[in-house]
């Protein structure tokens, strides 16, 4: 019998609490906790597989550095100096744009991203890639738009809403919002309530739909353009919201007026009659609606996002009850990016800006590989593997290989370890303490939970957090700290008083000692987190002192005046008592706690955050863009050309898979195989046998692959798994898609990969 400890499964983005049994340091068997404020005692086979994600003899277990063709181990001080050394000097020689950070977040744990943003900014560098300039680019851009702020985004509120809609959504597989199996359960099986997905094939999430509307692949926003425009035709939108909230309608307004429904509604394969009754849905009901990767991955989508919440808009279903809201944030994940401001950075070569401090990950190739003075040259990744989660993984390495110093945080060897010049253990987030998930997706309770400590780590690994504060330490970018800083830690972590450290720390940067505020990050992290232990419990902490909510009236967590004598000298710390309030809550639960509750009745006030607190729907980019979004032009685009036969689907969020995090084979047997996902007929057409190999190719390279007959996929759309193509224990199970997929494909105007619509050739050998 082991001892059963709660954690946080680190898979996707739900986080689902788990309970995991532990014997000798091994977990043995992980189920669903019925104490997560969460998920409340759900979770997939996928969080079972724990085990294999961290035991297996794959795992890095000390730093190492390339030398020749082999690696040699050394240790953390040597790997510190060696790598400060070398960063400096290339920054010294060629500028802060010589400097890039990857990763530091997956989709459920983003505590290193604290201190690696605080390196980035030590460095004065604003390149940082990953997983946001994959697929929120073009949405949290549009939301910057309308709302005036690219770190909240709307959700549906599925307590009260009477219909959900998912567009380009498999929910029901990939999860994504909380108690999504039950939620779409619930929507189908209540004759009250209804399920839409917006789909061009039959996914498991469609199956369950009440209406299920398929466009023509690669049609979204020309069916998008046509469904407002019908709309506006029949006099429906919610004229009242429209003219109480939105600044500009009038001007908006004029791309869907007089433009030929019909024949918008022909390329898009969607008859009238069903246009007709999902517009009437949408203005007569209560929804709230889901977006993902088959709008984020496909074409123009900035644009499709974009006018999904013109809809919403329109039929006054943004930030009301039973509509889409925003769950507050409790960790700040970003700042808002201004394209037009001169101090946000443009890549050179590219000409991309970043949205919430995120650049496009398809310009990394570009951007390293260029002639440029000013091009990448350094880069150091945690969290992300871009040779196989990244577009065009050829072209990618040879990028990467390009660079002066390749840097990478690790918990397992993968294809960028096996190139890089200093390769440094991660811990796996069930071996640190504190790493928390910042999407806190749950409404309207505002949830937070902090992982605790399950297993004891082997080998050397720190936690990411740590690794990069003290690499910032080693390359000097902090002033030397005072001791008194240290001991004010030691005393807070003794006494639980750590605002009496709060008062000594925020009276040393008053001294003006650091350059901006985001260095804060690596100082908490060297002194709080030496005194817990671990980095990532301290800037859990600091992350909630922080917090977006700070001071809005929406923390519920108590505090003890007379655990906080801090109050008595400086009533105006009560915000921040608060918080510390709810951190220790959330401390002292592993489970996780609700710390707070979001404000149904006052988002609209709350979470408009243009200057004139309205909505604001048109502007100039989308507004040259909109007038491609035509039937001819599109007609003449969605025709195969160049010999392809197929449009591929490059990566499929199956229900066997995790991203580029599962590498190990041991869980294969319950996994989706490698295959071609094919339409029977298109494969009988083809005369293709289910299981024959096939070649599939792009202008990006090319694989071979067994055809899979399947009545999920459409006519003309083939679907490949990205879970494949890892390298584990030496072995190589079938290829990465993302062979298939070229750097040049990101959408025009934010950069997301068009993932979903990739032109392909499929041959028999
Ligand atoms: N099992 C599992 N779950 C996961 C993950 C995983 O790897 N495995 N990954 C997690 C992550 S990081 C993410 S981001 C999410 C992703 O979650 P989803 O976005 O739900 O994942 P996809 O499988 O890409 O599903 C998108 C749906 O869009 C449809 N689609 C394709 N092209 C188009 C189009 O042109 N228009 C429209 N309207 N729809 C289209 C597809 O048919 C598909 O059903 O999943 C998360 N959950
Ligand atoms: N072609 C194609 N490519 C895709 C997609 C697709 O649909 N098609 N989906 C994309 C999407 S939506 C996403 S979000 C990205 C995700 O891709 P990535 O950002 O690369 O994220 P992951 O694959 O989850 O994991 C990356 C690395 O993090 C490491 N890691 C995982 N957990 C821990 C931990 O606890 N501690 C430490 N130290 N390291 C850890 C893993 O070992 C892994 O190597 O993939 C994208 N790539
Ligand atoms: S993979 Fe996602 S849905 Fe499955 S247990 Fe983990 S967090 Fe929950
Ligand atoms: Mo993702």
């Amino acid at each position: 019998m082991g001892v059963w400890k709660k954690t946080q499964c680190n898979f996707c983005a739900l986080s689902c609490g788990l309970e995991m049994e532990v014997e000798n340091n091994k977990i043995v068997s992980v189920r669903p906790d019925p104490d997560s404020p969460r998920t409340h005692g759900y979770c997939c086979r996928k969080g079972r597989t724990a085990k294999y994600f961290v035991d297996h003899g794959d795992r890095i277990l000390h730093p190492r550095k390339r030398v020749g063709d082999h690696y040699e181990e050394i240790s953390w001080e040597q790997a510190y100096k060696e790598i400060a050394e070398k960063a400096n000097k290339i920054i010294a020689d060629h500028g802060p744009r010589s400097f890039s950070i990857l990763g530091c977040a997956l989709g459920s744990a983003q505590t290193p991203y604290a201190t690696a943003k605080s390196l980035l900014a030590a460095v004065g560098s604003q390149y940082m890639f990953n997983p946001i300039g994959i697929e929120f680019m073009g949405n949290w851009w549009s939301h910057g738009k309308i709302l005036g702020d690219q770190m909240h985004f709307m959700e549906p509120d599925d307590h009260n809403n009477e219909v959900i809609i998912y567009w380009g959504s498999n929910s029901y597989v990939s999860h994504q919002i909380p108690d999504a199996r039950k939620v779409c359960r619930e929507f189908s099986e209540n004759p009250d309530k209804m399920v839409i997905v917006v789909d061009p094939r039959l996914s498991e999430t469609a199956r369950m739909a009440d209406m299920h509307i398929m466009p023509a692949l690669g049609s979204d926003s020309l069916f998008l353009r046509a469904l407002i425009a019908l709309i506006l035709e029949k006099g429906w939108e919610n004229k009242q919201y429209i003219d109480t909230y939105v600044a500009d309608w009038a001007r908006a307004k004029r791309w869907f007026e007089g433009i030929d429904i019909d024949e918008y509604l022909r390329v898009c394969g969607i008859p009238r009659q069903q246009a007709e009754d999902f517009a009437r849905i949408l203005t007569t009901k209560k929804w709230g609606m889901h977006q993902d990767l088959g709008l984020f991955f496909g074409r123009h989508n900035t644009m499709s996002s974009y006018l999904c919440i013109i809809l919403t808009v329109i039929c006054g279903m943004a930030l009301v009850k039973g509509g889409s809201v925003v769950p507050e944030c409790v960790i700040e994940r970003g700042t808002f990016c201004d394209e037009h401001n001169p101090k946000t950075w443009r890549a050179p070569v590219t000409n991309r800006f970043p949205v919430l401090n995120v650049f496009p990950v398809g310009i990394i190739p570009d951007e390293i590989l260029g002639n440029n003075e000013d091009r990448i040259r350094v880069m150091f990744t945690s969290m992300g593997n871009p040779l196989r989660s990244y577009p065009d993984s050829n072209k990618m390495k040879e990028a990467l290989e390009h660079l002066e110093l390749l840097v990478a945080i690790e918990c397992t060897e993968t294809e960028v370890t096996r190139i890089a010049d200093y390769v440094l253990p991660g811990r796996t987030t069930y071996e640190g303490n504190g790493d928390f998930n910042a999407f806190t997706l749950n409404y309207p309770e505002i949830v937070f939970q902090s992982r605790k400590q399950v297993l004891t780590p082997v080998g050397e690994p720190r936690e990411d957090v740590q690794i990069f504060a003290e690499l910032t330490e080693a390359m000097g970018l902090i002033p030397k700290l005072p001791q008194y800083l240290y001991k004010a830690a030691e005393k807070a972590v003794l006494t639980g008083d750590r605002m009496a450290y709060f008062v000594k720390l925020l009276g040393w940067t008053a001294a003006g000692h650091l350059k901006n505020f985001d260095q804060l990050a690596t100082v908490i992290a060297l002194t709080l987190g030496k005194a817990y232990g671990s980095a990532a419990r301290a800037i859990s902490w600091a992350g909630m002192l922080t917090s977006p909510i700070c001071g809005k009236g929406l923390v519920t967590a108590k505090y003890d005046k007379k655990k906080h004598p801090v109050l008595s000298r400086m009533p105006m710390f009560k915000d921040w008592c608060q918080m510390d309030a709810a951190f220790e809550l959330v401390d002292n639960h592993p489970e996780g706690a609700i710390i707070g509750m979001n404000d149904p009745d006052n988002m609209l006030k709350n979470h408009i955050r243009t200057k004139d607190k309205k909505f604001h729907t048109w502007c100039e980019e989308i507004d040259e863009y909109m007038k491609r979004i035509t039937p001819e032009a599109e007609e003449e685009d969605l025709t195969l050309k160049g010999g392809c036969n197929f449009i591929l689907s490059a990566g499929r969020h199956s229900d066997d898979g995790m991203n580029a995090t599962m590498r190990n084979p041991a869980t294969f047997k319950y996994r989706q195989p490698y295959t071609l996902a094919m339409n029977p007929e298109d494969a009988k057409e083809m005369g293709f046998a289910n299981g024959q190999m096939v070649k599939v190719s792009t202008k990006a390279g090319e694989l071979e692959i067994p055809v899979e007959y399947t009545w999920q996929t459409s006519r003309g759309y083939c679907m490949i798994p990205h879970h494949f193509g890892y390298t584990f224990q030496g072995k190589k199970i079938g290829e990465h898609v993302n062979v298939l997929t070229s750097h040049k494909d990101i959408e025009e105007l934010t950069g997301n990969p068009v993932w979903r619509y990739t032109p392909c050739r499929v041959e028999a050998i």
